[in-house]
């Protein structure tokens, strides 16, 4: 395996490419959608694949495997994308492999795309974990640091001037962690030769997911004309019966773009309509963007056509759905359009079978149906951010998310550097830019159980929070913390304190009766220094599917079902104070690295991982609709289209398609 030259390489690798991406970012990131200037060709599906096994993990880039078919290089194998490469073969060595791996694909790209040279051909990634190096028949065209996120490539140039319209796309990835990484990780050589052998090297981390890499969503060319709507930003309030909608459209590729905006009703009635890059939309009589189970019609979306004619005559077009909501965060309330919303919701991951977290439309659309059934009106992307089609899919369905960035595990004093804190911002930056459009996303989380109580934490999240306010100040910041509420640096700059603990799981194992006493101990501590209201972002015990005891045992399914009782009683008391939300941890059962305190992965789920229910899977149920029922709207009038669950009065709950 490795040495510390290769490692001293990827570093230095990683560190070069951090370095690029530290300068303010230039450009917008739309989602790719057709419309009558734009094409999309989704070049996902089965690519191949080889693992560069060399000990120093650099021989794909000494031998240049992107100039030739990567079948001349040696073996490859199929490989879906999007998906994992880690449990698609039975290989362990793929499953546990740190370093490079190598996918090519070749595609064909439509004859006119190539010969119109008014068009613009991008090439997109929608996420890979976590360093990736991008080339078009053999010419580098990007590279990109950080999993979770897209990044694209304008390669029509490329395209023009190489083969034509044959097309080889090579993407190297490379998911090593270093403490400069987010999330952080570290390579440990073990150098004692008794038990290792030369250059033996394992990737530790701090995290409890697996961490899974390859390209993990899908591979899109798309087409824009040469002037092009590169960003558009929305921002969204009312006033009684008035919307307003203010907009902020960048073009590129023409300085002189008339840019026209309509907003158009779910009827497709224009209600409002502007001349220019900048101004504000008027809506009279506006439909509000409402959460689930808030309102009887939620998830109401307008429809945004933005149009910018260049001055040759060709018109680009790109259509947004907004929602018009606001949201506020006042010292004991969370409001949505200045009603109070409780967040009675889960924390979930991107993760299932043999995929791993490769993006997966049945795998997201079941998820869904599974949270309205369960009465779920709010999500956490823990611990990173999710595919925007899953974003999509909350703005239309009106679940509430908080978005989270993936600074989880920074427990090492040097992650708190400067270096760290530069990539931290533009992740920052990349994340703001992809989902401030989305009506769903209520609040940014910039990190989860980071060791907050460092001395360098305060000057860190000072600067981290005040920066992502700077990019929008519409949206309340947090962080989760774990840490000692007296000792905990970053609390003082966030909007709401978001509080992680397992009572009777990792302190005091089996003693569920200590709970409500812990608990109450815990939000009266935190409250009482900061006045602020305040979320329980994780609670929960493991269960495993099918092992029973009562009295309830650690691991069985009642005593997952004892712990939850026991923090929703407490939950009950101090929502009528200043809790202001509670958050499952977690939806469903996931993967995690072996560990002497995982059994096949952490089975925290209230799913298993197939998603069926778990005993505390109804528990919640039950709850989430009665608070639904006393919070919210009167669910036996409720109508939200096809997927329709309803709970009768007295919480006694039925379903209805
Ligand atoms: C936590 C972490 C989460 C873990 C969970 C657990 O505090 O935020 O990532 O999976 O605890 O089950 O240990």
């Amino acid at each position: 395996m490795g040495s510390s030259g290769a490692e001293r390489a990827a570093e230095r690798l990683l560190l070069a490419a951090l370095c690029s991406v530290c300068q303010a970012l230039q450009d917008g990131m739309l989602f790719p959608t057709e419309s009558p200037s734009r094409e999309v060709k989704d070049v996902s599906g089965l690519w191949i694949f080889r693992a560069d096994e060399s000990p120093e993990r650099s021989r794909g880039f000494e031998q240049q495997w992107y100039k030739s078919p990567l079948a001349e290089t040696g073996p490859v194998i199929d490989m879906p994308v999007p998906s994992s490469y880690n449990d698609i073969t039975q290989d362990a060595q793929i499953r546990d492999f740190i370093g490079w791996v190598w996918y090519e694909k070749d595609v064909w790209v439509p004859a006119r795309w190539i010969q119109d040279r008014g068009t613009r051909i991008v090439l997109r990634v929608g996420s890979a974990h976590y360093y990736s190096v991008l080339w078009v028949n053999g010419v580098k065209v990007t590279e990109h640091v950080g999993g979770h996120l897209p990044f694209e490539a304008d390669i029509s140039g490329v395209l023009r001037q190489t083969s034509g319209n044959q097309c080889r796309i090579t993407i190297a990835v490379n998911n090593t962690l270093t403490l400069e990484t987010l999330p952080p990780g570290t390579i440990q050589y073990m150098t004692d030769r008794s038990r290792y052998p030369a250059g033996y090297f394992v990737q530790n981390t701090n995290f409890d997911f697996f961490n899974y890499a390859g390209i993990h969503r899908p591979v899109l060319l798309y087409t824009t004309p040469k002037a092009h709507i590169d960003d558009i930003t929305v921002e969204t309030t009312f006033s009684d019966n008035i919307g307003l909608v203010s907009f902020n459209v960048s073009v590129l590729g023409s300085s002189k773009a008339a840019v026209k905006v309509t907003l158009s009703a779910q009827d497709g009635r224009c209600v409002a309509s502007a001349d220019g890059s900048r101004g504000v939309l008027k809506v009279t009589d506006v439909n509000l963007w409402w959460p689930y189970l808030m309102h009887e019609n939620p998830a109401y979306l307008y429809s945004m056509e933005v149009q910018a004619t260049a001055e040759d005559g060709q018109t680009d077009v790109y259509t947004l759905p907004v929602g018009i909501r606001t949201v506020k965060v006042t010292s004991t309330q969370f409001l949505i359009n200045n009603k109070p919303f409780y967040f009675h919701g889960v924390n979930k991951h991107e993760d299932a079978d043999i995929r791993g977290k490769g993006f997966d439309w049945p795998l997201v659309v079941k998820d869904f149906n599974l949270m309205k059934w369960m009465g779920a009106n709010s999500f956490r992307t823990s611990h990173y951010p999710y595919a925007e089609e899953i974003l999509q899919m909350a703005d239309r369905h009106g679940i509430v998310i908080i978005d989270e960035c993936p600074g989880v595990g920074i427990k090492d004093i040097r992650s708190f550097g400067n270096v760290s804190l530069a990539h931290h911002l533009t992740f920052m930056e990349e994340l703001v830019r992809r989902d401030k459009n989305h009506p769903s996303v209520v609040m940014w989380s910039v990190a989860n159980e980071p060791a907050s109580e460092m001395p360098p934490a305060g000057f860190y999240f000072k600067e981290l929070v005040s920066h992502t306010r700077s990019l929008d100040s519409s949206r309340p910041v947090t962080y989760i913390t774990a840490s000692n509420y007296a000792r905990d640096l970053g609390a003082p700059y966030v909007d709401v304190i978001c509080v992680n603990s397992y009572f009777s799981w990792y302190q005091d194992p089996g003693h569920t009766e200590l709970i409500g006493l812990q608990l109450n101990t815990q939000f009266d501590n935190w409250y009482g220094k900061y006045q602020k209201p305040i979320i329980q972002s994780e609670y929960g015990a493991d269960a495993v599917p099918g092992l029973h005891s009562d009295p309830p045992m650690m691991f069985t399914e009642e005593y997952q079902k004892t712990v939850l009782q026991n923090y929703h009683n407490v939950f009950d008391q101090k929502r009528k104070e200043f809790v202001i939300g509670e958050l499952i941890w977690n939806f469903a059962d996931f993967m995690t690295s072996q560990s002497i305190i995982r059994v096949v992965g952490n089975k925290k789920g209230i799913f298993t991982r197939q998603r069926q229910p778990k005993a505390g899977a109804f528990l919640l149920r039950e709850r989430y609709w009665r608070i639904a029922n006393e919070t919210g709207v009167r669910m036996d009038c409720l109508s939200s289209g096809s997927a329709l669950y309803t709970c009768g009065r007295n919480t006694d709950l039925f379903l209805t398609l």
